[in-house]
């Protein structure tokens, strides 16, 4: 397929960014991205296709909306994907103020430039599963979330994206522009950051058994998370803007687990069968085999305010889009595992 459509990507350093330009390229688009100016390299997720001939890099930043006005106007791109983000929840805690500049402000600004410069194109917004908070209670327990659920965010991180989700619906609906909400929940990756907790546990794990760390210090074992592979999660971002009307989209698995199940998970691919014991701040993991301490709990990775538990309805994007998670946990879990394994 050879578009020569013109795409406008915030946020191409980061995990999902990396795999989403790979998508546009492999679909014939003209990727220009943003970049942070860093004193230290950032690009490592996307070395491989730096020198695309249709990839074109710029310094950017979300929260400077005269360098994201002038791009968005000499670019006049097609389709806007924007997936950069403060993404970090526990971090959003200690910088509000920041996370609110780029993940609330920093998505107006760039509907601004869309206003003003392409009104024509299409808006991808990465929305997420922390609006919803992990309140919702049903008769039988915790509630699935679909498009109609109620959100309650329980951290800056949550609040701002909140705004960045009505402020998307706002300019749809008062401008007619083709903006649309991703509402994606959690997907991990081999290149996923490594203080997000999949990635943590299965990075320090693999250096626990090369004997380059002592032991995996963790926060909160029983909170649970609807984890997919964010490589097919672009490709349902894609699909959202090839829709003849702009709407907004759950991506999820529709399974949820616990980070502990994660832990146990890791620990099988390494050849460990985890034991717990001890309950709260003094619950340890062992190998059941050696007795070897592999996990501790530290309460400084509890958070101000928890989401316990998150799983989402994919049925409307199955069915609108044709999208669906076929990457099960186990297949994540090896994939990062073996990922590792080779890197740490
Ligand atoms: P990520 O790995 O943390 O990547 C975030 C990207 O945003 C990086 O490229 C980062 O640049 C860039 N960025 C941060 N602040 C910026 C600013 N002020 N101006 C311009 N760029 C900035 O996040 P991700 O996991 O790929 O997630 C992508 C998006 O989806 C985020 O908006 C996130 O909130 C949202 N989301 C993610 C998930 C998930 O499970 N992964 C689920 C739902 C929603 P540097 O590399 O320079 O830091
Ligand atoms: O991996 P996490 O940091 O991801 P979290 O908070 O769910 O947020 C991620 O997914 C969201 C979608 O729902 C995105 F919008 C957001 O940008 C980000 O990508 O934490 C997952 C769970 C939490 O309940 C946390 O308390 O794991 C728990 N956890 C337990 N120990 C830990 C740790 N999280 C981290 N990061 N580090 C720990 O040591």
């Amino acid at each position: 397929m050879n578009t020569k459509k013109i795409a406008f990507l915030t946020g191409i350093t980061g995990q999902d960014g990396s795999y989403l330009a790979e998508l546009l390229l492999d679909k014939g688009y003209v990727v220009h991205a943003t970049m942070r100016r860093a004193s230290t390299f950032n690009t490592e997720r996307i070395e491989h296709i730096m020198e695309h001939e249709r990839l074109h890099l710029h310094h950017g930043d979300i929260t400077d909306p005269t360098n994201i006005m002038r791009l968005i106007s000499e670019v006049k791109p097609d389709e806007i994907y924007n997936l950069a983000a403060q993404s970090h929840v526990a971090v959003s805690f200690e910088v509000p103020h920041y996370t609110a500049q780029v993940d609330a402000t920093g998505t107006l600004t760039i509907l601004e430039a869309m206003r003003a410069h392409c009104p024509n194109a299409k808006f991808y917004q990465a929305s997420t599963s922390e609006l919803y908070g992990g309140m919702e209670y049903n008769k039988n327990g915790y509630g699935v979330y679909n498009e109609r659920s109620a959100f309650h965010p329980r951290s800056p991180y949550g609040v701002a994206k909140l705004y960045g989700f009505w402020i998307i619906k706002n300019y749809r609906e008062s401008y007619g522009l083709f903006a649309c909400n991703g509402i994606l929940f959690n997907h991990e990756s081999e290149r996923r950051g490594k203080t997000f907790v999949t990635r943590k546990i299965t990075t320090n794990m693999v250096q626990v058994q090369k004997g380059k760390r002592n032991v995996l210090t963790i926060g909160n074992l029983d909170a649970e998370r609807d984890w997919g592979h964010a490589q097919e999660y672009v490709e349902g971002m894609w699909r959202m803007l090839q829709q003849d009307k702009a709407q907004d989209f759950i991506l999820a698995t529709g399974k949820t687990y616990k980070v502990r199940t994660f832990i146990e998970m890791t620990a099988k691919h390494l050849g460990w069968e985890i034991e717990w014991k001890g309950s709260g701040v003094e619950e340890k993991g062992y190998d059941k085999e050696t007795g070897k301490l592999l996990v501790e709990v530290d309460p400084k990775y509890f958070r101000p305010a928890e989401v316990d538990r998150l799983i989402g309805d994919p049925a409307k994007a199955k069915e609108m889009l044709g999208w669906e998670a076929k990457i099960g946990l186990e297949e994540l879990v090896e994939r990062m595992v073996n990922y590792d394994l080779k890197h740490e």
